[in-house]
C-alpha cells in the first residue's frame, strides 16, 4: 500500500472545520477501523527516576531543574514484577516502563532484557521508553521480546529547539527508524500546551502520519505543568483545541491507537468523553504516570461504566475495514491502495 503524504495545509483544513463536523468525521473514521466502545489500557512505571542529563523544558526529571523529583536507583526486577502483576490484576494489557536516561548504556542491557522476559511471562504486552536507541540496542530489545518502544517527537521540527537542546529532531527520527527496523511497534506522539502555535501541533501530526507506516500508537499528552520546570507557567490550552488535535490525529492515522495520555488528571469527565468521541482509544491507567498524578483507578472505572466503555484485551492495530469498506470514502484522501 502506498501512502500519499499529508501536509500542514491539509491538516489546517481539518482544523478549521466546525467542531461538530470535525468530530463527526473523526468518529466515522474511528468506527471504520476500531471498536468505538473499547479503550486499551496501559500502565506506566518509572524504573529509573530523576537526574536525567537532558534539558527537555517540560520534564520534572531533568537534573537541570529543581522540581522536587529526587534521583532514585534503578528498580529491582522483583519490584517491577510486583507492579506489573498489580497492573494486570487491575485490567492493564500493556506495561510501559520509563527511564530518565538520554539513552541506555551497554551495562543496562542484561537488566532490561531480564525485565522484558519477566513482564512478558505474565502475559502482558511490553513497552519501554529509555531515550535514544542505536540499531544494535534496538535489536537487542526486540530480540528480548519488547513489543513497543515509546519515543515522542514531542512537537514540530520548527518549535523543537525551543524545548530541547541536548538532542535533535533528526536524532528522534533516527531512533524511530531503528525501532521499526528491529521489528518493534512504534509508540510516538507529543505534548500540547508548551506555547507552540496551532501549526506546530499540526506539523507534528503530519510528521507522525507521514512515517511509513505511521506509529501503531500515538500518545497525545497535555503538558503537566510542574513547578521548577521552565514551562511551569505555560498558558492554558483551550480544551476544544486539544480535542480538535485528537480528532485530526484519528483522521490522519486511522489505524493507529490514539492515546489520551498525560493531562487527564486536569480534565473533567466530559472532556475525556469528547476525546474518546473524537477517536482516542487508549489511556494510561493507574494513579501515577512517571512522576506526576493520573486519575485514581476507581475514577476511571466509574467513567468507563458511565460511558459503557469496555477495556480492550489487546489492541489490534489491524484495520477492521479497508478504506473502500469505510462508510464514507472521502475521509481517506491520503491512502491509495
Ligand atoms: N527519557 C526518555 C525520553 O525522553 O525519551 C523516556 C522518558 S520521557 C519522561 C517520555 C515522554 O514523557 C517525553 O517524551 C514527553 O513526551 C513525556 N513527558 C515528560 N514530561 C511531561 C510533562 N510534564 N507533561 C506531559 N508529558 C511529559
Ligand atoms: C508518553 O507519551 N507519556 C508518558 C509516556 N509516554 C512515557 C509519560 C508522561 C509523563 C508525564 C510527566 C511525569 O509523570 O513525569
Ligand atoms: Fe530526560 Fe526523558 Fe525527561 Fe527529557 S523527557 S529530561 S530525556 S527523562
Amino acid at each position: 500500500m502506498s501512502q500519499i503524504p499529508w501536509d500542514v495545509a491539509q491538516a489546517r483544513k481539518l482544523y478549521e472545520l466546525p467542531f461538530m463536523d470535525l468530530v463527526f468525521q473523526a468518529q466515522q473514521v474511528h468506527r471504520a477501523h476500531h471498536d468505538p466502545n473499547a479503550v486499551q489500557i496501559s500502565t506506566l512505571l518509572s524504573i529509573k527516576t530523576g537526574a536525567c542529563p537532558e534539558d527537555c523544558k517540560y520534564c520534572p526529571q531533568s537534573a537541570r531543574y529543581h522540581t522536587g523529583v529526587s534521583r532514585e536507583a534503578l528498580l529491582k526486577v522483583e519490584e517491577i514484577i510486583t507492579a506489573a502483576k498489580r497492573a494486570k490484576e487491575q485490567g492493564a494489557t500493556r506495561f510501559c516502563m520509563g527511564a530518565a536516561w538520554r539513552d541506555p548504556k551497554d551495562k543496562d542491557m542484561p537488566y532490561l532484557q531480564e525485565v522484558i522476559h519477566a513482564v512478558k511471562d505474565l502475559g502482558m504486552e511490553t513497552c519501554m521508553t529509555l531515550g535514544m536507541l542505536n540499531a544494535d540496542k534496538a535489536q537487542q530489545l526486540a530480540n528480548a521480546g519488547l513489543d513497543y518502544y515509546n519515543h515522542n517527537l514531542d512537537t514540530s521540527r520548527r518549535y523543537y529547539s525551543e524545548i530541547i537542546s541536548t538532542r535533535s529532531y533528526d536524532d528522534r527520527l533516527d531512533t524511530l527508524t531503528h525501532v521499526r527496523e528491529a521489528g518493534m511497534k512504534i509508540c510516538s506522539g507529543g505534548i500540547l500546551g508548551m506555547g507552540e502555535e496551532e501549526d506546530d501541533q499540526l506539523a507534528m501530526l503530519v510528521e507522525l502520519a507521514n512515517l511509513n507506516p505511521p506509529p501503531e500508537s500515538v500518545p497525545i499528552n497535555q503538558l503537566v505543568r510542574v513547578q521548577g520546570t521552565p514551562l511551569a507557567q505555560a498558558d492554558d490550552l483551550e480544551p476544544f483545541d486539544f480535542i480538535r488535535i485528537i480528532a485530526i490525529a484519528r483522521i490522519m492515522m486511522p489505524r493507529s491507537a490514539v492515546r489520551l495520555s498525560a493531562g487527564r488528571e486536569q480534565m473533567n469527565e466530559q472532556m475525556q468523553a469528547l476525546c474518546f468521541m473524537a477517536g482516542a482509544n487508549s489511556i494510561f491507567y493507574g494513579c501515577k504516570l512517571l512522576t506526576t498524578a493520573n486519575p485514581e483507578e476507581d475514577r476511571d472505572k466509574q467513567l468507563f461504566n458511565k460511558l459503557g466503555i469496555n477495556r480492550s484485551v489487546v489492541h489490534d492495530p489491524a484495520p477492521k475495514a479497508t478504506p473502500e469498506q469505510a462508510p464514507i470514502g472521502m475521509y481517506y484522501p491520503q491512502t491509495a491502495l
